[in-house]
Parts: C-alpha cells; sequence; structure tokens
C-alpha cells in the first residue's frame, strides 16, 4: 500500500501488525560429535540453565549441536550464548536442514555476553538446525535455542 501526500498535507492511519510466526521450542537434539553436554538444557525453557563445551578442533570451532522438531515453516531462530569469558569474540554458523541436506543460513559475529541473538531469513521447511562456534573463548552455554516460525 502506498499513500501519497502533497506537501504540508497529513493524514492519520490505522495499522494493524501481525506477526509472521511464534518462537517455538526445539523437541528434541542430536549430538553428533559427542561434544555437549547437559544438551536437553538448551531448550528446557529456562534461561538459568544451559548445554555447554569445552571441545574445540584444530581448526579452533566448537562441534556441532543439532536442534530437531517436526517438520515446519522455519523463518529464523534466536540463541541466547555466554561464552567464557564473555569478552571473546564469537562467531557463529547456523545451518538448517532442508529436505535432509544441511544449507547456510548465518555465518557471522554474534555475542556472548548473555542475550539473545536473533537471525532471521527466508521462510523454509526444517526438521532441524545445527550450530557451532569459533571464539578464543575456552567454553560456551547456550542456555536457550528457539526457532521462529509458523505451525510449531
Ligand atoms: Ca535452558
Amino acid at each position: 500500500m502506498s499513500i501519497k501526500l502533497a506537501p504540508g498535507e497529513t493524514r492519520q492511519i490505522d495499522v494493524t501488525l501481525t506477526p509472521l510466526g511464534e518462537w517455538i521450542l526445539p523437541t528434541g537434539h542430536i549430538d553428533p560429535d559427542h561434544g555437549w553436554s547437559g544438551e536437553e538444557y538448551g531448550y528446557d525453557g529456562s534461561l538459568g540453565s544451559g548445554t555447554y563445551t569445552v571441545y574445540k578442533d584444530d581448526d579452533g570451532w566448537t562441534r556441532f549441536l543439532e536442534f530437531t522438531h517436526e517438520a515446519f515453516q522455519c523463518r529464523g531462530c534466536r540463541i541466547y550464548l555466554t561464552a567464557s569469558p564473555q569478552s571473546a569474540g564469537c562467531i557463529a554458523d547456523i545451518d538448517v536442514c532442508v529436505d535432509g541436506t544441511y544449507a547456510d543460513v548465518f555465518d557471522g559475529k554474534v555475542s556472548g555476553r548473555a542475550v539473545w541473538n536473533e537471525v532471521f531469513f527466508e521462510p523454509r521447511t526444517i526438521t532441524k538446525a545445527r550450530v557451532r562456534f569459533k571464539s578464543t573463548a575456552y567454553q560456551f552455554t547456550i542456555h536457550e535455542f528457539e526457532f521462529y516460525g509458523e505451525g510449531g
């Protein structure tokens, strides 16, 4: 919709904004390389608990942790992350699984200072996502991971 106004003209409009989805908790996890501890605490609905890792491979990346859900339309995700030390810069790699194949949706800086990191992308039907991190931090804790989408 577009409304053209003459110079000096004003008009009041009412707008109703409808969210495209909601935050959705994973229903399960896969820790393919046994790199994480307490995985279920990464999606138990509480920021007071988390799953953590101290493992990093030679290339500096943690091992992947996968979060699963029945197939649904996903538009994004968010991660509440703490790095130790929190001052360490962090890169996150986030992929989503579409038709059995992982597709990259995010590679970039995130904050490990106990905050939500939100990532949005073109909607697609997925069954799981996986995350890993690269940093000088010696430990990462995912307090919560949530999908954003419809039909969860
Ligand atoms: Ca938790």
